[in-house]
Formats: structure tokens, C-alpha cells, sequence
């Protein structure tokens, strides 16, 4: 799916655009498995606006923006455990990350039309800090995603910076940091971007007609430990490709009752 020049520009700029992961009926199987999540959550009360909250926008600004966004969405409908593992996303991973790769959490982010969520610079290691930084996110794009609907923005090179400091470990001084000085990583419905945990991205509001919808998987190695014992999820640790070898660190110290 990849060639090793890919794989050099991943290592120097901290992220790569790889189109056309994913065909169209696998584009649309998700489509509707985001609806019908949305639907599901709607019915029992559990529907909420996950926009960012800060002071990166002016407060009108921030109030009037909107993110349908949940965690674990490979538990509410099998084409996401299918995407997550999709040969042609290990064929990838393998050669980004290393033979053994492991699932971190997947997530849905939605941005309707017009007043889609806008989410300031930020690295995203300080959420889960790990020793050897293989983490990476895979955003697959359900739309096609340009600056009007708010498509992800990197900061090439940043992933060589080490952690930065954040605003409450969330975001980037947005004065210092903003989206536009980033670089527009426009894509198309099934392609997918991987960025490194380090590389500093982002995304502007969606001002479009367009919904912008992207559904995004955070991956390590299998020989990456954490060095906190906080943001546990759902499916962490869930071999993606290759084998674990290390049996005795196989999972999270947690007791399932
Ligand atoms: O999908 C986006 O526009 C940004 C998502 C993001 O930065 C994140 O979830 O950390």
C-alpha cells in the first residue's frame, strides 16, 4: 500500500496522507454505522456536544460550534472493528509503526454543517504519554475533507519537538499555535491520514454545506508502554497485526467484575 519513501516521509515530517484505504461500500457501511451510533445515543439520553471547551475562541464563538464525538465506536457496530484491522490499514501500520501493532481506542468525529466543532493545535502524547512514541492516530475520512469543512491540519516536523506544553494538557497556546499556520491536509472520502501522537495538528471550524465525518483509531506497538496509568479504553491492547511478545504484559492491570 506503501513504499519505503512514504515510509521516510512519515519518519522526517511526522505524518502521511494515504488515499484510498478504504473502497466505497466500506466509505458507506461506516457512513451509516456513524448515523445509527448518533441515533442510538439520541434515544437514550446520551447525545451530547463534545466541542473542545478553552479559551482558544472567543466564548460567542465556542457556544454556537458542535462535535457528535464518541469513544469506542468498534463496540457499537462491526464495520469499525472490520476498518480497524482492514488488511490494507495493517499493510500500512506495519510498515509505520513495526510488525506488532496494537489498538490504543477509536473514536467518531463528527462535524456537521456550518457550525462544526473547530479543535485548536495540540500534540496529542500528553493525553497518553508512552515510552518509545510509536503512537500514532489513523483518521479515516468518511467526507471529503478540505479547509470550508474543516479538514485536519499538521505542523510538519513537529513530532521532533518532544511534548510541548498545553493549556491544561489540552491545547497549544492558540495565539502562538493557530490552524491556519498549519499545513491543510485535504482528503478524500476512504482516504486516511496517520499522524504521530507528537505531531502537532488540528482543525478549523466547518463553515460548509457539507457534514465532515471521520472516524479515528490511535495505534502502538506492542513493545510501547505507557508511562502513566491513566486513559484506559475499550479494546486497548487488541492486536491489530504480528503477535505480543510479551505475554505477562498482554493487558492493562484491571479487574473486569
Ligand atoms: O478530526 C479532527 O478534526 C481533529 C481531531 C483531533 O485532533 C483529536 O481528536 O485529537
Amino acid at each position: 500500500m506503501i513504499k519505503p519513501q512514504d515510509v521516510d516521509f512519515y519518519n522526517e515530517q511526522g505524518y502521511l496522507l494515504v488515499k484510498g484505504v478504504f473502497n466505497k461500500q466500506e466509505v458507506e457501511e461506516m457512513r451509516t454505522a456513524v448515523g445509527a451510533i448518533i441515533d442510538r445515543a439520541a434515544k437514550v439520553n446520551r447525545d451530547h456536544n463534545a466541542q473542545w471547551q478553552g479559551d482558544f475562541l472567543p466564548p460567542e464563538e465556542l457556544k454556537k460550534l458542535v462535535l457528535k464525538g464518541f469513544h469506542d465506536v468498534h463496540y457499537h457496530d462491526a464495520s469499525f472493528l472490520r476498518a480497524l484491522m482492514h488488511p490494507n490499514m495493517a499493510a500500512v501500520l506495519s510498515q509505520l509503526i513495526g510488525p506488532n501493532v496494537q489498538l490504543h481506542h477509536s473514536k467518531m468525529l463528527v462535524k456537521p454543517p456550518e457550525n462544526g466543532a473547530a479543535f485548536p493545535m495540540h500534540q496529542d502524547a500528553p493525553y497518553f504519554p508512552h515510552e518509545k512514541h510509536t503512537m500514532l492516530a489513523a483518521s479515516v475520512h468518511l467526507d471529503d475533507a478540505n479547509v470550508e469543512n474543516g479538514c485536519l491540519h499538521v505542523m510538519p516536523g513537529s513530532h521532533k519537538e518532544g511534548m510541548l506544553p498545553h493549556v491544561g494538557r489540552h491545547y497549544l497556546n492558540a495565539k502562538e499555535y493557530p490552524v491556519s499556520d498549519g499545513v491543510p491536509c485535504i482528503a478524500e472520502a476512504g482516504d486516511v491520514l496517520f499522524f504521530n501522537y507528537l505531531t502537532i495538528h488540528g482543525s478549523p471550524q466547518n463553515r460548509s454545506e457539507r457534514n465532515r465525518r471521520n472516524v479515528l483509531f490511535q495505534y502502538r506497538s506492542a513493545t510501547d508502554f505507557p508511562t502513566t496509568k491513566e486513559h484506559f479504553d475499550w479494546g486497548m491492547g487488541l492486536m491489530v497485526c504480528g503477535e505480543n511478545p510479551h505475554f505477562d504484559r498482554a493487558h492493562p492491570e484491571f479487574t473486569i467484575v
